[in-house]
């Protein structure tokens, strides 16, 4: 086979932010506009003679950059591919085929949770050898190429039938199509109590029903296998599970307002375990009738539990972690247990080190994120099945009366307390009102004009003193590499705080985000301690509005999404 070499131009912004590149599909499709971050991609790592991993969520676009990269792979030296049949491996699925199969990295062609189809979103995100994305030191690499580049590689070989598993020769390489679900399927069955969720189920299939939604992201098939495959459950508790590549024109995103179809659904049918995934089965929700369980709860709680989910007794808890915005809940757990736990940047890839080190089992993000050092991504269906173990775990132990998701979090919080926590997204803000939002909070900082300040909300009589301005940076502990300038942390006298930060997955404008936290002791009345999050929260959001003067410089009223 010849190879090729096409002259090319450099593109602005191929900058990979929190998890890759990701920009409207129109941007990917100018001519040598893919091709070029493709290229970059191997200019930057040392893929001769290695095998890579090539998935995705199955988005608008996937087919034809599934091509372009065994073109360019297979020109740049790649000795093996292994793809997911019709190119989709769910994000976990993938970190986990990469570990498995001891590949040297992998290429993922996702936007996550951003819509698809022709007029919305593509991604293109690198992970290296351990599963997980690749650290910064690979993507400012990356970043760096896609400057510079010249030209481009590609062997001339006919399109890749993507569509059946099996084995074959592509010019100098060779290409493996495999099953995308099985891997997975095998690696949840090794670390959850399958067994005993299934007796729990079937025992309680009249008060206790699940219904999870796939939002017609990549879950669909690995949900049916586990939920009516291995746990025998019946076709309709699971909804929306053909992956379409626009899906469904929906926006596939496992939060209360974009989640829509299960929240009706759950509510319509009174269904007392609901949950839903990302379009790239990275992210979860688990929302019940009259229950919902905020993701930092979720992580807390998951780590609470750990001894009864076989992965984790076995191999004990090593540590736990969350993202900085993240609510403080599971660092509770880790000082009740006498855990090692570590706050960490918005963005899964710092995790990894943590955890190739031995020093982390459990951690989680706000953003609907959690996971396990199982694989080096989150991963939304092993959520799922973890609050599944945890209920059955804890009906095992209640046989008279059923424990339900609710029960589950008043437990907690009469444990622990409860860390009330909210998001308020502005999307797609003009980056100049971001930029002056965020040098207003910078020189608060610098001049401590706001240290020691005292803030009354008008509604709820509520005071606030600011007892620390601080911008958030990173030393990992592992390799020691420093991030800096990871969010504004407003910190108040009671222990709530308040964080800005933008957006780095956005693909048009700026994203800024607002996390609110208050924590409630566990000494506080049932009442206080159960409360809705919105309110127990309202004196802290008007203070934080009033103090960043975030409508001002935003222009904007009211957040585009509230989770
Ligand atoms: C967002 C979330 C972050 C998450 C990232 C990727 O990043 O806040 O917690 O890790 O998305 O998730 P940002 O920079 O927009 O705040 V996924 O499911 O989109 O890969
Ligand atoms: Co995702």
């Amino acid at each position: 086979h010849t190879i090729k070499e096409i002259p090319t131009k450099p593109f602005d912004g191929q900058k990979p932010g929190t998890s890759g590149l990701r920009k409207r599909v129109k941007v990917f499709q100018q001519e040598h506009y893919t091709e070029n971050f493709i290229q970059s991609i191997f200019d930057s790592i040392d893929a001769g003679g290695a095998t890579l991993v090539i998935g995705g969520d199955g988005r608008y676009f996937s087919p034809e950059t599934v091509q372009t990269i065994l073109k360019i792979g297979s020109a740049n030296g790649v000795a093996k591919f292994i793809v997911g049949k019709d190119a989709i491996l769910s994000t976990p699925a993938a970190s986990n085929v990469i570990r498995k199969y001891k590949a040297y990295g992998g290429i993922l062609l996702t936007a996550s949770h951003n819509p698809g189809g022709p007029d919305k979103d593509f991604g293109i995100k690198y992970n290296v050898s351990n599963g997980g994305p690749a650290p910064e030191n690979v993507t400012d690499k990356i970043f760096e190429n896609t400057k510079t580049i010249k030209s481009y590689k590609i062997i001339d070989a006919p399109p890749v039938d993507l569509s059946k598993t099996g084995e074959f020769s592509y010019g100098p390489t060779d290409v493996s199509i495999i099953d995308s679900v099985a891997d997975y399927v095998e690696l949840l069955k090794s670390i959850f109590d399958f067994s005993l969720i299934k007796s729990f189920l079937s025992s309680r299939s009249n008060e206790f029903r699940v219904l999870f939604d796939g939002l017609h992201g990549v879950t669909g098939p690995y949900a049916t296998a586990l939920f009516v495959d291995v746990l025998g459950l019946p076709k309709s508790s699971v909804q929306n599970c053909v992956p379409l590549p626009d899906f469904g024109g929906g926006h596939p995103d496992p939060n209360l307002t974009y989640a829509h179809t299960l929240v009706e659904a759950v509510e319509t049918n009174g269904i007392q375990f609901g949950a839903a995934s990302d379009g790239d089965g990275d992210r979860n929700m688990i929302y019940g009738k009259g229950a919902f369980v905020t993701p930092s709860d979720s992580v807390a709680i998951i780590a609470h539990w750990a001894d009864v989910i076989p992965y984790f007794k076995k191999g004990g808890v090593k540590g736990l972690a969350r993202s900085m915005p993240t609510s403080k809940a599971i660092d509770l757990v880790a000082k009740k247990k006498g855990f090692e736990y570590f706050e960490v940047p918005t963005g899964w890839k710092f995790f990894g080190n943590l955890m190739d080190a031995g020093r982390l089992s459990i951690c989680g993000e706000e953003s609907f994120g959690t996971g396990s050092d199982h694989i080096r991504e989150k991963d939304g269906l092993w959520a799922v099945i973890a609050w599944l173990n945890i209920l059955a775990a804890a009906n095992a132990q209640s046989p008279n009366k059923l424990v339900g998701i609710n029960d589950i979090l008043s437990a907690h919080y009469k444990t622990y307390g409860r860390s009330f926590f909210s998001r308020y997204d502005y999307e797609e803000v003009p980056s100049s009102g971001a930029a002056a939002l965020v040098a207003h909070i910078d020189k608060a900082l610098t001049s401590r004009s706001l240290n020691d300040t005292t803030h009354k909300s008008a509604s709820t009589g509520t005071s606030f003193t600011v007892s620390d301005v601080y911008n958030f940076a990173y030393t990992d502990p592992i390799d020691k590499s420093v991030s800096k300038n990871q969010g504004h942390v407003i910190v108040f006298s009671d222990g709530s705080r308040v964080v800005f930060r933008l957006s780095g997955t956005g693909s048009e404008g700026a994203t800024v985000r607002m996390y609110v936290e208050r924590y409630v002791a566990p000494e506080a009345d049932e009442a206080e301690l159960t409360r809705d999050a919105a309110e127990g929260l309202k004196g802290l959001i008007e203070v934080a509005l009033e103090l960043s003067k975030l409508k001002e410089f935003l222009g904007r009223d009211e957040p585009t999404v509230i989770t």
